[in-house]
């Protein structure tokens, strides 16, 4: 068949194609892919340190997470949500202000937010409370209370939180029995001091059965606490938001006893990319000595490894309990169909490979996050988008759903089209910093990360062909041309990789 004749009976299938689903495409066009969700309330559930690969909804098929698994099918899970820096503090400044770590000012745990963000920026509490909405918090939501006085002000309701001075809430709506505090705090200033590090360890550096049983675990009680408010909540029938906090599965990796009985450590795989396999590993130090939150003195044991990859599941299993409550409270409640549902972890973590049992670096496992959003009755609910997004995202995403202006100078874009059609083409590449010096550009293809000062000045990695960042690309002459173009692409910035709209 020549290629005209073909090509004109492709065209006419086509015009089949386009006749017979004509009516159902102009309806489906007709109904608005997403509904009108300026009154809907707002819940976010953050959970802390969260590697995305642990959920089944991920393609974990041995960390058991049947309540997400199921939130997941009515909601728009993204496989490429990134987040904007390597650890709490920095990515949570982030997500909150709209801004990026140069911008907020905030790249590292020791920043103080409120200290740093440019004068007028309007955080997302403060967004929504100016909105109307009723406003509450349950567990950690910024850093700490001490790094965001101002803007946990615009909180109605505190949890679990210590409120800042001079907030004048409600006491809390659910009593438990107090916890032991007196070890939570550190018995030294000095980081560097014996004291201080066996008491970090203690803390941190551990793994197993918590010796508690659920209620009487700080995550349990924040669950339900959450739904009593929700209970609250439908009463009163005013607009809300709501944070929702897990403090799993970061370290320590301790959860109770059932939950750890879950998991056989011999059946977990090792972790990928072992140091052995690493070429031009950007973090050489880390791949052989110790982690900042977990196996704080040296590299554990192939058996302490799957140990601590069981409790880390024991620990995710726990918290997708705990938010399978609070998502019942919401369907029992009848608040499903006016709330806007994010679930997300704060950034990833790394479970051994590369040697790393913790966050702070820019590879795959950290910078990626788990996020899945659910806006009732949007056209993309129970598919999944491989497209990217970042949560620098998120602030500008709420202001087109919600109805309110955020400020021109915001670094992320709303990503609410992909909730109506998650294939729809959109960003072509993320960014990440560390510190002004060493910051990171994935796009489809390639990771590529820059350190001024560090031991080795740049990684390449082909993600194709090498998901687990585990061969540097970066020396090698036959990537030279990719190495210039994803600098380029670096130094030119997000807005370089924004959608056409
Ligand atoms: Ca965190």
């Amino acid at each position: 068949m020549k290629t005209e004749i073909r090509f004109a009976l492709f065209l006419a299938a086509l015009q089949i194609g386009a006749t017979l689903f004509a009516p159902a495409a102009s309806a489906a066009a007709a109904r608005s892919p997403l509904p009108d969700t300026s009154k809907m309330n707002v819940l976010f559930i953050i959970i802390e340190d969260c590697y995305a690969g642990v959920w089944g909804s991920y393609g974990n098929t041995i960390c058991q997470t049947p309540n997400m698994d199921r939130f997941a099918q009515s909601a728009v899970r993204f496989d490429r949500a990134y987040v904007q820096a390597i650890a709490c503090n920095p990515s949570r400044s982030s997500f909150l202000s709209g801004l990026r770590p140069l911008t907020s000012g905030v790249w590292n745990n020791g920043q103080v937010m409120s200290e740093r963000l440019p004068p007028g920026t309007v955080t997302l509490p403060e967004h929504l409370k100016k909105k109307g909405l009723h406003t509450a918090v349950i567990g950690k939501f910024f850093h700490t209370t001490d790094y965001a006085r101002q803007q946990l002000m615009a909180f109605d309701r505190i949890e679990h939180y210590q409120p800042p001075p001079g907030w004048s809430g409600p006491p809390p709506i659910l009593k438990f029995p107090s916890e032991p505090r007196a070890e939570r705090a550190p018995p030294a200033k000095n980081k560097k001091s014996p004291e201080y590090q066996a008491w970090r360890r203690k803390q941190s550096d551990r793994y197993g059965d918590s010796g508690k049983a659920p209620e009487a675990e700080g995550d349990y009680r924040i669950a339900q606490t959450a739904v009593a408010l929700l209970g609250d909540f439908a009463k009163s029938k005013q607009q809300f938001f709501l944070s929702v906090h897990q403090s799993r599965p970061h370290t320590p990796l301790i959860a109770p006893k059932k939950y750890i009985d879950m998991y056989d450590p011999a059946k977990i795989p090792a972790p990928p990319a072992p140091p052995s396999s690493l070429k031009g590993c950007p973090y050489p130090k880390r791949m052989t000595g110790g982690n900042p939150d977990i196996f704080m003195t040296g590299q554990p044991t192939p058996q302490q490894a799957r140990e601590a990859i069981a409790a880390y599941y024991a620990c995710v299993s726990f918290v997708d309990d705990n938010v399978g409550r609070v998502l019942a409270a919401l369907d029992q409640q009848g608040l499903t169909d006016n709330t806007i549902v994010f679930v997300m972890g704060d950034h990833g973590f790394h479970l051994g490979d590369h040697g790393f049992w913790s966050k702070y670096s820019m590879l795959e496992a950290t910078r990626r996050a788990p996020l899945w959003v659910r806006v009732p009755g949007a056209a993309g609910n129970g598919r999944v988008c491989r497209e990217f997004v970042e949560f620098v995202d998120f602030v500008p995403t709420l202001g087109e759903l919600l109805g309110f202006n955020v400020a021109p100078n915001l670094e992320g874009i709303s990503f609410a089209p992909l909730l109506a059609n998650p294939d729809r083409p959109w960003k072509t590449a993320v960014f990440q910093v560390q510190t002004p010096a060493e910051q990171m550009v994935r796009n489809q293809r390639y990771s590529y990360l820059e350190f001024k000062d560090g031991p080795v000045p740049a990684a390449l990695y082909d993600l194709e062909k090498d998901p687990w960042e585990i061969v540097n690309l970066a020396e090698d002459p036959a990537h030279a041309k990719t190495r210039t173009e994803m600098a380029a692409l670096l130094k030119a910035g997000w807005k370089a990789a924004l959608p056409k709209r």
